[in-house]
């Protein structure tokens, strides 16, 4: 699609869109109102910058269902990833959402050679998480073999790959780099497989990673990105010139602003993703701030896709840290420890990436405070192994715990200092 057929195209699903919260969703009503704006202001696509911008707090004051824009019956299915208090972001669908999910999965694949010849290994954990689902989802509108195995089960993994003779496989990079390393150790030649494309993302990576992981399993490695609020996996893909990826803008609209004054910045400048979900019926968004940092690439792409794209991703704006692929903010570190009896919520989360198994792992220091602290190991012990099954059941990942003294994490004059980030990707 030419840019001009394209952005009317955008301009009437925005409209719509807008139309569409105007009258359903209470919270947008007054968002709207508070910005002095009816559904019929809109005259064009540059109007969008008229719209309120949504946040991830957001969807954490609405919790469950007060985003939902129609009625409970039309949603088949719900979605949800880690909010920053612990309360879940969510995101709910309709039967015409999963098909538009299905529809931005199946151009990723198909943009890294999938079609329905191939057998696509899905190791994105099925649950919750859409990275399972969404790949699943794509895959079968391709018409190609799905193996849907899930994350872990690393020796499974390696056995099917080879039984099966799968030829695309799906999880985040840290994994893929990982199962090439436990392949090497079970006597298998992760270049040998037969495999040839792999669809990565989820979690932050460089152009080094993707080279490692290449050169480990002799294929080609894409860069795939997508959030739960949005949708899932599937907003943005890269095509065979893995420069930039295309983002499906005719579905979920990108712009990106100065995070400071919520200025809309021009292509080319760096700043953070925002997107709209212009085509969503079931929990839409208008102009939600995905804490993303990145530029929309000006030049049009070689492979002759007309969509825009967005340069790899540069970081985020919060504090969000993806460990093996989970999201943990460090404010449900601090939620969850307040909790628990005999510890003070002074923490330092310290995550650094195994250099053996590529693995991302934590380690959580945590005071005691004065009254429970104890010369007994006992007790101490077993405080210990508290705070790892709250932390365990609170975060969804392993976590390893260190007790240390009343007092003895470094306290800060300004904003306390609650990370320590080793891992060089
Ligand atoms: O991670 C959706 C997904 C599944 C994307 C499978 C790709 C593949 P969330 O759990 O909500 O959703 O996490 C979204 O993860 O805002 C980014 O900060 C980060 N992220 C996702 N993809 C990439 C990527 C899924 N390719 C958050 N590069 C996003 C860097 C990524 N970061």
């Amino acid at each position: 699609m030419n840019t001009e057929s394209r952005s009317a195209l955008q301009f009437a699903r925005l409209k719509n869109l807008v139309e569409h919260v105007y009258t359903n969703v209470p919270f947008y009503r007054e968002r709207l109102a508070g910005k002095g704006v009816v559904p019929n202001d809109l005259k064009s696509l540059a109007d969008i910058a008229k719209l309120p911008f949504t946040t991830k707090d957001d969807l954490r004051t609405t919790y469950p269902y007060g985003l939902l824009a129609v009625p409970s019956a039309e949603i088949v299915e719900i979605h949800m990833s880690s909010g920053t208090t612990g309360i879940p972001v969510v995101c709910a669908y309709t039967k015409q959402d999963i098909e538009d999910w299905s529809e931005g999965m199946a151009r990723t694949l198909a943009a890294s050679g999938a079609t329905r010849n191939d057998i696509v290994q899905n190791a994105y954990g099925y649950g919750l998480f859409t990275g399972g689902l969404g790949a699943h989802y794509g895959a079968q509108k391709i018409g190609a073999t799905i193996i849907p195995i899930s994350s872990g089960n690393t020796e499974k993994q390696l056995m099917l790959m080879r039984d099966f003779k799968t030829t695309v496989f799906t999880c985040t990079p840290s994994y893929a780099l990982y199962m090439s390393e436990q392949a090497r150790e079970m006597g298998i030649d992760p270049t040998k497989l037969g495999i040839r494309a792999g669809c990565f993302g989820a979690e932050p990576w460089s152009e080094n990673m993707r080279k490692e992981i290449e050169k480990a399993w002799n294929i080609k490695a894409f860069d795939i990105y997508g959030l739960t609020e949005i949708t899932g996996p599937g907003v943005a893909f890269e095509c065979e010139m893995q420069y930039g990826l295309h983002i499906n803008e005719d579905l979920w609209y990108p712009e990106i602003i100065d995070p400071s004054t919520g200025q809309v910045l021009p292509d080319g400048e760096k700043g953070e993703l925002v997107i709209t979900t212009i085509t969503k019926e079931g929990t839409p968004l208008l102009r939600y701030r995905t804490r993303d940092i990145t530029y929309i690439i000006k030049e049009t792409c070689g492979c002759g896709r007309t969509t825009r794209r967005i340069h790899r991703l540069f970081g985020r704006t919060d504090d969000l840290l993806i460990i093996r692929g989970v999201n943990v903010f460090p404010s449900q570190i601090e939620h969850a420890l307040i909790e628990i009896q005999g510890v003070d919520p002074n923490y330092l989360i310290i995550v650094s990436r195994n250099p053996q198994t590529h693995l991302d792992e934590a380690e959580l220091h945590v005071e005691v405070n004065i009254a429970a602290f104890s010369d007994e190991t006992k007790d101490m012990e077993s405080l210990r192994s508290r705070i790892e099954s709250v932390m365990k059941s609170k975060l969804g990942i392993n976590i390893k715990v260190k007790l240390v003294e009343p007092k003895s994490i470094e306290r800060s004059i300004g904003k306390a200092k609650r990370v320590i980030d080793k891992r060089q990707i």
